[in-house]
């Protein structure tokens, strides 16, 4: 069984809310220590987190609202209201708790000390603050599982483009690090099987990731859901699935280049390995396994 803490942007792309679904469709393999909210408006994210948790029947799963604003780059607002539409109306959100992400993440660590995988799904702003504040974090966190990056030439994906600073901060740490990059997850999409099968499935937290879809996809005339970020649980739940290489990873910090640039290096030295391919039908399979009845 591994412990694990979800950090996640969720509510705009939908992949976040389906990394979720993942997460708790594992529970025999995955235990979910609490999710960590980041960027923006992380009211109305962890206000969604909870949504999806209390549907699945865990209120028992801490949700701590982390930084909204990146370190140097200017915020963004990222438009999150086609989700938010399936918040009920004055819903308590109980399991939002006070403690602010970066102090959650590492005093849930320090508990548990090289016990606790970090599964980080949006900008890396969270973990760069738990960093600065904590100093020790590194060697009380066991791993850290990322979606972010790409290894193709001039290609700033969103997660460190949104702020580069603290994918940085992330990168130079000498955490044990796992990413998927873009250039890898743009080509895993959810079959239309899959998709049939979540409409038709009616129980609760089915039924809310098929209304989560259904209102992203109108909202941004999307036909279907890129698995980025639950490309990124499955480096836990199905790890021989993956290819990983060590590398280091350089982002770009200019104002050309482009900004968040990710430059990965082969580097047999380093702490951190980059996912060079995925079997993609074993993983699809595996997802519609923990999403699906
Ligand atoms: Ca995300």
């Amino acid at each position: 069984m591994e412990s694990i803490i979800l950090d996640t942007d969720i509510g705009l792309d939908v992949d976040d809310a389906l990394a979720l679904g993942m997460v708790l469709g594992a529970r025999g393999d995955l235990q979910l220590r609490g999710v960590t909210v980041v960027h923006d408006d992380v009211r109305m994210r962890a206000n969604l987190a909870a949504h999806v948790l209390a549907t699945a029947g865990r209120t028992d799963v801490p949700v701590a609202m982390g930084v909204s604003e990146p370190l140097a780059e200017p915020l963004h607002h990222d438009d999150i209201q086609a989700q938010a539409r399936v918040l009920p109306k004055d819903a308590a959100f109980v399991a939002i708790i006070s403690r602010e992400a970066p102090d959650f993440l590492y005093e849930t660590c320090r508990q548990s000390p090289g016990q606790i995988t970090v599964v980080a799904i949006g900008p890396l702003t969270n973990l760069a603050a738990t960093l600065t504040r904590h100093p020790d974090f590194p060697g009380l966190i066991k791993q850290l599982d990322l979606m972010g990056g790409s290894a193709e030439k001039d290609t700033a994906e969103y997660n460190i483009k949104t702020d580069p600073e603290a994918a940085d901060i992330v990168f130079r740490s000498g955490i044990p690090t796992r990413l998927v990059p873009l250039n890898v997850t743009k080509r895993c999409a959810m079959e239309d099987d899959s998709l049939a099968r979540l409409h038709h499935d009616k129980r609760p937290l089915p039924a809310l990731l098929d209304q989560l879809i259904s209102f992203w996809g109108m909202a941004y005339h999307a036909p279907r859901p890129v698995l980025h970020d639950p490309l990124a649980v499955g480096l836990l739940t199905t790890p021989n699935l993956y290819k990983l290489e060590p590398m280091r990873i350089e982002v770009n910090l200019h104002a050309d280049g482009p900004r968040g640039r990710t430059l990965c290096i082969p580097d047999a030295n380093s702490p951190i390995r980059v996912c060079t391919a995925v079997d993609y039908a074993g993983f699809l399979q595996h997802f519609d396994s923990l999403i699906l009845d």
